[in-house]
């Protein structure tokens, strides 16, 4: 007899899981029981809100999903934040609770990880979240699962399963996948007045989101052919790459940018969500577009977010890009001396001191992968710094914004692209919430770069504090000894003082089979500033 449990482990596999994260508990036990007939690999965090997070640095570099296993109650709660992470940024993840016995749930008889309404406590932060009450169900809720993957606008899964579901005879059940919805294709109407409306544009200017990530080449070619300026949000970095003569290579927040959105006659936003993270990075509501938006994006919904569009095209990007290039006289115009300007225009905006310290990175590790907590060279990076590719650079300084994100992130995009060099920026504030994880990479054998940047406070927040005419409050920390506690996990440890001694450590750390935890201490690294005119926020 095959189990609901066991037939599910086979199922994942059939829809391409390859890993799964989670720390078992007394009711998960049997959905462990069919893993190892599978070719899944499990690793165990040291926290939930780890496997969350591990997940989600999974996914963000691959663009497939992970899954993680947790408890009811405690187990799902802690993840619970990850998961709101991944929603806030469309990053796709299955999570699979196993709950109380379907009839005693709800009952508040004082259970063993009892919650009162599992599904609707998740729904919170799921993109969708269902309970299983029988095995033959499984193949229709894993169907909708992974439309929503792969499908539609990515973003986390929550399952509820009851532990006598888990366990209830499942040998019926088919464990092929079904065929997935197609992705949606363009209004081709819509998108030749789309192409008009381009065609006829003076100073036309492209702004590219996350949502743009796997439709690189089909977007490079629209972006040539209509020979306009291209910005980029934090998750389209690597789109357009350094260098190009139409990437404005900085964030949309910085005021040469917004001239160049309120001069322009006609905005062609793919994949983006116009928000404050990207778009309002210091809260000053100054944001604004001068010409006629054409707003594309395989949400619906997302088309009726932060600005008003003149056409509103739901589509996959890729798809829309490549029909719109059939329609556009290209050649027309010459975008690169706009590009030019505004990029010349940035260099007063952007910091010697933080884009030497971004730079080492690709220097050292050419092709790394980035994740970024929520630290002080992070926000700069959000300008400064130009990702190698697509799906190469994560940042927790904007967005939902979790503090200790970055290593565990890390960690997830090691496991599923060992070849690549994963570097983790974060603060010692940061770290100070995942430094458990630093376990999970020693037994994973994950040869991580830890880059910590040490200013033994709550920076940013401190400059709010300052911003706000207040002496900072609950800034200044005690920081532990990280080398010390690095070494203790068994991982290798080194403090550097200069951006050559960075340079070497990030290339040792690659010939390591355990994570390197390097600090940097702030003071050795920044140059101060008479009158510090660029920082970010919270
Ligand atoms: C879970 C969580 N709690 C609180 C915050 C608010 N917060 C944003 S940045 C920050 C300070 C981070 O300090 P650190 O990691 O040391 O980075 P630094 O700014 O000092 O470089 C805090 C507390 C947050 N982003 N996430």
């Amino acid at each position: 007899m095959l189990t609901c449990g066991e037939v599910l482990a086979r199922m994942l596999e059939a829809y391409g899981i390859d890993t799964a994260f989670g720390i078992p508990g007394t009711h998960t036990i049997e959905l462990y029981r069919g893993l190892p007939q599978t070719s899944i690999r499990h690793v165990t965090p040291r926290h939930e809100q780890g496997a969350g997070f591990m997940a989600d640095g999974y996914a963000r570099v691959t663009g497939r999903p992970a899954a993680c296993f947790t408890v009811s109650g405690p187990g799902a709660f802690n993840i619970a934040t990850a998961m709101g992470q991944a929603l806030q940024d469309s990053v796709p993840m299955l999570v699979i609770s196993a709950d109380n016995s379907a009839h005693q749930r709800g009952l508040g008889e004082g259970r063993l990880h009892e919650t009162r309404n599992l599904q609707a406590a998740m729904a919170e932060c799921s993109a969708w979240a269902h309970t299983l009450l029988r095995p033959a169900d499984l193949p229709q809720v894993l169907a909708r699962a992974f439309t929503i993957f792969f499908s539609e606008r990515p973003g986390p899964v929550h399952l509820t399963i009851p532990v006598d579901v888990i366990t209830a005879p499942a040998d019926d059940v088919c464990v092929d996948p079904w065929p997935l919805p197609t992705r949606p294709a363009p209004d081709l109407r819509a998108i030749r007045s789309a192409a008009d409306l381009l065609n006829t544009a003076q100073r036309p200017v492209l702004a590219l989101g996350g949502g743009c990530a796997d439709a690189a080449a089909q977007v490079l070619q629209l972006a040539e052919a209509l020979a306009a300026p291209v910005t980029l949000t934090h998750n389209a970095k690597g789109i357009l790459l350094m260098g190009h003569p139409l990437l404005v290579a900085s964030s949309p927040s910085y005021e040469p940018v917004r001239e160049l959105y309120r001069e322009a006659d006609v905005i062609l936003g793919i994949g983006t969500e116009f928000s404050e993270t990207d778009y309002d990075f210091f809260f000053d509501g100054q944001f604004a577009l001068g010409g006629k938006l054409i707003r594309i994006d395989i949400d619906a919904m997302q088309l009726t977010r932060n600005v008003r569009p003149e056409i509103a095209i739901r589509a996959d990007a890729g798809m829309a890009a490549a029909a719109l290039l059939e329609d556009i006289d290209a050649g027309r115009r010459d975008g690169s001396a706009r590009t030019r300007a505004v990029n010349e225009a940035l260099v007063d905006y952007h910091r010697a001191d933080y884009q030497d310290f971004l730079d080492c990175f690709q220097r050292a590790l050419p092709g790394a992968i980035i994740m970024a907590d929520s630290t002080q060279p992070a926000y700069f990076a959000a300008a400064q710094y130009q990702a190698p590719l697509p799906r190469r650079f994560a940042s927790a300084a904007t967005g939902y914004g979790t503090l200790g994100y970055a290593l565990p992130a890390a960690f997830g995009a090691c496991l599923a692209m060992p070849d690549t060099p994963v570097v983790a920026l974060i603060g010692d504030g940061g770290l100070q919430f995942t430094l458990n994880e630093l376990s999970t990479g020693v037994e994973a054998g994950l040869p991580v770069a830890v880059v910590v940047w040490n200013n033994r406070r709550y920076e940013m927040i401190a400059q709010n504090f300052e911003a706000a005419g207040m002496a900072p409050i609950a800034c200044d920390i005690h920081t532990p000894d990280f080398l010390a506690i690095a070494r203790a996990y068994g991982c290798e440890a080194q403090r550097v003082t200069t951006i050559a001694e960075l340079e070497e450590q990030l290339q040792r750390s690659r010939q390591c089979a355990v994570p390197t935890v390097i600090e940097v201490l702030e003071e050795d690294f920044l140059t101060p500033l008479a009158d510090e005119a660029v920082t970010g926020g919270e």
